[in-house]
């Protein structure tokens, strides 16, 4: 097989970041909203994993595009995009927000920060967010501005993430609460930092404005954390998968509705507030789902997933896998599957074909344990 390289250009937009990482061991890229998005680090899979569990890293994560929803309409149009009930949301805020459209189908499932009922930020994953609030707004004649301002986020993730942040802000960020988001000063201006990101190890993503200071605090972050192990990294495939965050366009997309991705906490339907697609929710909600996102665990020991992979029991197709990777953790493959009603309240063994050999599986809960 040979290997290829991404042809980079305008469209592909770089990041702030690019030219540090690829000074710093970056082996791999994926294209996110238009954009590199950092894949892996030289160690490879499993040592960057480890690591990750263990110390902390530093990732370029400005492919999670802000979407900027400005204007005396800007609470309503939100509130038209999510299933989520933002009536009571509160300013300084961050909301983990499935996207949908009329039939409830899933758009996207980003992170939503409240600065005032007038101004957000949505903090997209993988698809073309604007393009969809840009054309509910002017279909429904709303008063707001909707941009993509230049924001690039750089993730402090790992056990060790709060050690290094408190030398730099000293301990009033160890104050700062899950999903909530605060301005805070470094040296002559100021970044907004929130306590989240995409992994479970902790930490925070730094949303930064000013990409000259910015780069010096990334610079800054790697001296500063030389004395915890700190790395270079990026989200990481093992980590995600057994702590269950999920990707979009990987484990759902639109043909998905939240109730099938086990979103239900974030599906608010009792409440009057308008959005799209909330009468067919309510009628997926009174029938039942018919599919639903599970873990499942192979007796493999690698795997390279492309594309989602059928799983059989019998021959019959009982569902997909979607996602996957080997686990140190479990020492099998472990993976996101859409599991067909009724087997994703069964959960028994089903079959899997990888190059025509037959494998065998276990559906199970997620996040694994
Ligand atoms: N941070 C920011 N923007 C993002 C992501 C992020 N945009 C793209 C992508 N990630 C969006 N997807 C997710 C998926 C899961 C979570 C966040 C963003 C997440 N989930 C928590 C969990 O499952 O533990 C639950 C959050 C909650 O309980 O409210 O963190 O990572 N800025």
């Amino acid at each position: 097989m040979s290997n290829q390289y991404i042809a980079k250009s305008r469209r592909l937009r770089s990041t702030i970041y690019s030219s540090r990482i690829e000074n710093q061991g970056v082996t791999s890229y994926t294209i996110y909203n238009h954009m590199l998005l950092p894949a892996g680090f030289e160690g490879g899979l499993e040592e960057t994993y480890e690591h990750l569990k263990n110390h902390v890293q530093v990732w370029d994560v400005a492919a999670e595009r802000q979407i900027e929803i400005k204007g005396k309409d800007a609470y309503q149009l939100v509130q038209l995009m999510t299933c989520r009930d933002l009536s009571n949301a509160k300013d300084g805020k961050c909301y983990y927000c499935p996207i949908i459209d009329e039939n409830g189908g899933m758009i996207n499932d980003p992170v939503v920060l409240k600065f005032s009922d007038e101004k957000w930020w949505i903090s997209i994953a993988d698809s073309d967010v604007m393009l969809f609030a840009k054309g509910l707004a002017i279909g429904k004649k709303l008063e707001v501005s909707i941009f993509e301002p230049d924001v690039n986020i750089m993730a402090v993730q790992g056990p060790k993430a709060f050690n290094l942040l408190e030398k730099i802000f000293g301990k009033e960020i160890l104050d700062l609460k899950f999903y909530n988001f605060k301005y805070f000063n470094f040296q002559s201006t100021q970044h907004l930092i929130a306590r989240s990101g995409w992994s479970k190890q902790g930490g925070v993503e730094i949303y930064v404005e000013n990409s000259k200071s910015g780069l010096e605090l990334y610079d800054l972050l790697f001296e500063q954390g030389k004395e915890f192990n700190v790395k270079p990294g990026c989200p990481h495939l093992i980590e995600r998968i057994e702590g269950a965050l999920l990707s979009y366009g990987n484990d759902m997309d639109i043909n998905d509705n939240p109730l099938e991705c086990g979103l239900e906490k974030f599906v608010n339907l009792d409440t009057n507030i308008e959005f799209l697609g909330k009468d067919n929710l309510i009628k997926i909600k009174n029938s039942g789902i018919e599919k639903k996102l599970m873990g499942v665990k192979i007796n493999l020991d690698k795997i390279n997933l492309r594309s989602a992979i059928n799983l059989t029991i019998d021959d019959k197709i009982i569902g997909e896998i979607r996602s996957a990777v080997f686990s140190p953790t479990f020492n099998k493959v472990i993976g996101i599957a859409m599991i067909n009603k009724p087997y994703f309240t069964n959960k028994g063994n089903f079959d899997i074909f990888i190059d025509s050999k037959k494998y065998v599986g276990e559906i199970c809960d997620i996040p694994f344990v």
